[in-house]
């Protein structure tokens, strides 16, 4: 399956990735995710990419808030931090959730897309990229693995083109956004397409329109973040995190609570099970 340049995506380009937990582990095998985003307004998409983050098994979770929050109520396992100290302390970034487009949000990017291990890139950061070309070529060189989940409007303004040509040729613009930032790209959206640098695709079958909700993006940014701290390379990272955030959302409708008023937040504790059952 690893061969083929497209195919629908199945459990089975993932599955090996995970391996039991060895018994004298400890935090600090898992990997240390911080999450930086959540500008005033916006804070609820770096806490719930947090909690996704921590129950999706990253060793420990930091949030680099551009808004000073003290604790997240609901899940006080979370560290929140200023943006700068949750970079110093990580193994992996995911950052954009609620980040917003300030000068500040501008400069922990700059100071994201240098770092020398796994970033994950969604929402404000691929916005800001698209505004700032300069930022948007360094991307291209980094060394360690870069990852990209834009929606379709996202994906447009990284083009410079409408979300409908984005939509009229879904695989094509996950492939050339995939080659000119050499990253590891999941085009999202009814059928989320995923490419990879080395001009490989993968169409998700899982998921439903319950995920059309606020928030759902966030969670799944956290997944990801969640498998590349526990060091899945990238490119399973992303299908194994597509994956379970669309087999979450089927198993919500399954049981009755979904399509209609799914909370995103709801699909991390399932999403959760799923892993374990790999
Ligand atoms: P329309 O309406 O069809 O013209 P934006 P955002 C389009 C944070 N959040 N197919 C669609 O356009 C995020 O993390 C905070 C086709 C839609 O209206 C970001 O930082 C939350 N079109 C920030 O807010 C929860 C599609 O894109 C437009 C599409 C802004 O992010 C919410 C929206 O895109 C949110 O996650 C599809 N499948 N999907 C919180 N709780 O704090 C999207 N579009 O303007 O980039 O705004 O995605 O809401
Ligand atoms: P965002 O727009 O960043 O919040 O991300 C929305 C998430 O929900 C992505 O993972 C999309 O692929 C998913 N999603 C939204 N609408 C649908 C749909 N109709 N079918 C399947 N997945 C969807
Ligand atoms: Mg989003």
């Amino acid at each position: 399956l690893d061969q083929l340049p497209g195919a629908l995506l199945t459990t089975d380009h993932f599955r090996a990735c995970l391996k039991p937990r060895a018994r004298n582990s400890h935090k600090g095998s898992y990997g240390s995710l911080a999450i930086i985003g959540g500008a005033a307004g916006m804070t609820g998409a770096a806490l719930l990419a947090g909690r996704a983050g921590l129950m999706l098994g990253a060793g420990r979770v930091f949030i680099g808030l551009l808004e000073p929050l003290a604790v997240d109520p609901l899940q006080a396992e979370l560290m929140l931090r200023t943006p700068d100290d949750a970079l110093a302390q990580a193994t992996t970034v995911v950052v954009g959730p609620g980040l917003g487009a300030s000068a500040a949000a501008l400069e922990i990017l700059r100071r994201t897309a240098s770092a020398d291990f796994p970033i994950l890139l969604d929402a404000d950061a691929l916005n800001l990229l698209a505004a700032h070309p300069v930022l948007a070529a360094n991307i291209a060189r980094r060394t360690a693995s870069t990852v990209m989940t834009p929606h379709p409007a996202e994906a447009a303004r990284l083009m410079a083109t409408t979300t409908e040509a984005v939509q009229a040729d879904r695989v094509g613009t996950a492939l050339q956004l995939a080659q000119r930032f050499k990253a590891h790209v999941a085009l999202k959206g009814c059928g989320t397409v995923i490419a990879h640098p080395d001009g490989r695709w993968r169409i998700n079958a899982s998921g439903n329109p319950g995920l059309a909700s606020g928030g759902s993006g966030d969670v799944l940014s956290g997944v990801i973040g969640a498998l590349l701290a526990q060091g899945w390379p990238a490119d399973t990272a992303l299908c194994g995190a597509v994956h379970l955030h669309g087999a979450a959302a089927d198993a919500l409708v399954a049981a009755g609570t979904g399509p209609i008023g799914i909370a995103a937040g709801e699909l991390i504790p399932i999403a959760r099970t799923r892993l374990n059952r790999l």
